[in-house]
């Protein structure tokens, strides 16, 4: 089989567990956990491409792929159910030298370069399927050939104390990076790789061709190949993005991006601080579930929130984001709170800045009270009985 030939094409890695987002992603891979009410994470990634015009995408799957393969289908929602091209998924697979799970990123692109040499690219996008953000990649690409760069990275500026979650570079004024650490225990400076890359695919695959045959090597990108390829005098450059964007790697900061989708107040300033939804141009895809039209009872009332398709809302909404099929009893209180699917808060119930997972209840008059920085999380599926209520 050949595919059609393309100057680039995009991998896009989402087979990591995201232990990190614990209850999440017990049973599913965190690219598919829901987000915004009616979005599931690799949303963000996959419109990304199709607004980009990147017509050719792998999605490379490990963990617990189900509901993602199901989410995927054949990419009608974005667009993506080629003849030629369009999405394809990628699990490990065994072939005549044996086959492995997926050891780490890089090797992940290592085990599947037969399916980009199909395309027969002069360069390879590789994304994270778990980012909340909105970028076109063109404008990056653009960079990446302007500069006759080697590899391009996109970076952003992060809070200095959470520097330490990401590869930090240090670069020189025209944006060639001479310094690059993964997650360092104390960051020099803040300027973070977002785990967006652009090789030059030959240059790559030599890389990932020794870095397989290293056995010291995690085979992964940020702690391996971006290292090597820095030390072998290759040209690496750093893209500065200056939209919003998150890595909704933990607990707290999956609960932000899903706070910042009502955050008016800041709409106007800074472009970092807003996730624009209702951009044409930079539209989120997703495919959707048909659920009747969401009712909000008499007796509700809802404020400052989101709430999607096929909730019924009969207690008080504020400053929260509900998705599908959610229920919100007479008296009951939710506020702050991230509701997933179809679950459900009985009469007289409260939740506070809590994310309550999909097919989760809350009984009558029970309380899930958490707080900024220490959010309440009630797993898939759970019935919770008695109040659950952190304090210190
Ligand atoms: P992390 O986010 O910690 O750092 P990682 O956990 O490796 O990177 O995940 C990156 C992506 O790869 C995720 O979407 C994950 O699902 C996927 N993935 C992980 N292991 C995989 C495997 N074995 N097979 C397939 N997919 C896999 C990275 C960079 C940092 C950068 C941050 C930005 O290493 O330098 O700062 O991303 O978020
Ligand atoms: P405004 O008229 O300015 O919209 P609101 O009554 O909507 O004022 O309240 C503003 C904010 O206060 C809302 O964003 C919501 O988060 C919060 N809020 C309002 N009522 C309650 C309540 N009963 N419990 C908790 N938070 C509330």
């Amino acid at each position: 089989m050949n595919g059609p030939k393309r100057e680039i094409i995009a991998m896009i890695l989402a087979g990591g567990q995201g232990s990190r987002l614990k209850d999440l992603t017990k049973t599913n891979a965190k690219p598919a956990v829901e987000f915004g009410g009616k979005y599931r994470i690799i949303d963000f990634t996959l419109s990304n491409c199709t607004n980009s015009s990147i017509d050719v995408v792998g999605v490379l799957t490990q963990y617990q792929p189900f509901t993602l393969h199901c989410h995927i289908g054949i990419g009608t929602a974005w667009d993506l159910d080629r003849t030629k091209g369009g999405v394809y998924i990628l699990p490990p697979h065994t072939n005549d030298s044996g086959g492995n799970w997926y050891k780490g990123t890089a090797d992940s692109i290592y085990q599947n370069m037969n399916f980009v040499e199909l395309f027969s690219p002069e360069y390879l996008l590789v994304l994270s399927g778990d980012h909340i953000y909105t970028m076109d990649y063109q404008e990056m690409f653009k960079f990446h050939k302007e500069k006759k760069a080697d590899v391009t990275i996109a970076c952003i500026e992060v809070p200095i104390q959470e520097a330490s979650r990401f590869g930090i570079m240090n670069t020189k004024e025209d944006g060639r990076i001479y310094e690059f650490e993964e997650k360092p225990k104390h960051p020099k400076n803040n300027l973070a790789s977002m785990g967006i890359y652009i090789f030059n695919w030959d240059k790559l695959k030599r890389y990932l061709k020794e870095d397989a045959k290293d056995e010291e090597s995690a085979h992964d990108f940020g702690k391996n190949i971006i290292p090597k390829m820095l030390k072998g005098g290759e040209k690496l450059f750093a893209y500065r993005f200056k939209g919003y964007w998150k890595d909704v790697g933990t607990v707290e900061s999956y609960w932000e991006a899903n706070m910042d989708l009502l955050n008016e107040e800041c709409k106007l300033d800074e472009p970092s601080c807003i996730l624009d939804l209702y951009n044409e141009e930079t539209k989120v895809y997703t495919s959707s579930i048909a659920y009747p039209p969401q009712y909000i009872a008499p007796c509700a009332k809802v404020k400052k929130s989101m709430v999607v398709e096929g909730c019924s809302i009969w207690g008080e909404v504020y400053n929260s984001v509900l998705s599908y099929n959610v229920y919100v009893g007479q008296n009951a209180k939710v506020i702050s709170s991230v509701l997933l699917s179809s679950a459900s808060i009985e009469d007289g119930a409260i939740v506070e800045n809590a994310i309550v997972c999909s097919g989760a209840r809350v009984t009558k008059g029970c309380k899930v009270i958490g707080k900024p920085g220490k959010i309440a999380v009630v797993s898939e599926n759970k019935k919770v009985t008695s109040d659950i209520i952190i304090s210190e």
